[in-house]
């Protein structure tokens, strides 16, 4: 009895030393297979001196929560998600937006008017009809590189 319980505690310490996942749900979280990223474009940008913004749609396919926490993208020295809030007086503004949870089978688009990946300090400008990489950020540690195609200047949605 007793030497059953002393291998259990030493099967568990060898699973914490090698760093193993001891709870299968802690595998779950991690599971990239449930984050869906759908239709993401940016538009061209005249200068590297204005930011550039890009777009897409995110889906949550998975059975818990998870939060979009960040962006990284080489081509921005500055990448982050921005929410883009228009007052009473129908002014519009910008400011970086905190984490965004997307409910278990939910989505969140990131679309002109409201949040979008904001790209400062572009190290090149944005050439219609180029793509870049832009790297998604989650709360569970997942990292998903996605590839945005750069469309037109003037528009409003990926088909330009
Ligand atoms: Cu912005």
């Amino acid at each position: 009895m007793f030497e059953t319980f002393a291998k259990a505690i030493q099967s568990l310490s060898v699973a914490l030393m090698m760093g193993l996942p001891i709870a299968s749900s802690a595998q779950q979280l991690s599971d990239n297979a449930s984050i869906v990223v759908e239709s993401p474009w940016a538009r061209a940008s005249l200068r590297t001196s204005r930011p550039g913004g890009a777009y897409l749609t995110v889906r949550n396919e998975g059975s818990d929560p998870i939060s979009l926490i960040g962006l990284r993208a080489e081509i921005s020295g500055m990448a982050s998600i921005h929410e883009t809030r228009t007052n009473s007086d129908g002014v519009s503004s910008m400011a970086p937006a905190n984490d965004i949870m997307i409910p278990a089978g939910g989505m969140i688009a990131l679309e002109p008017g409201g949040y979008h990946a904001m790209l400062m300090q572009l190290q090149s400008p944005l050439v219609e009809g180029e793509t870049f990489s832009l790297t998604l950020l989650f709360s569970d540690g997942t990292e998903l590189e996605i590839t945005v195609p750069i469309v037109g200047i003037g528009a409003r949605g990926p088909e330009g």
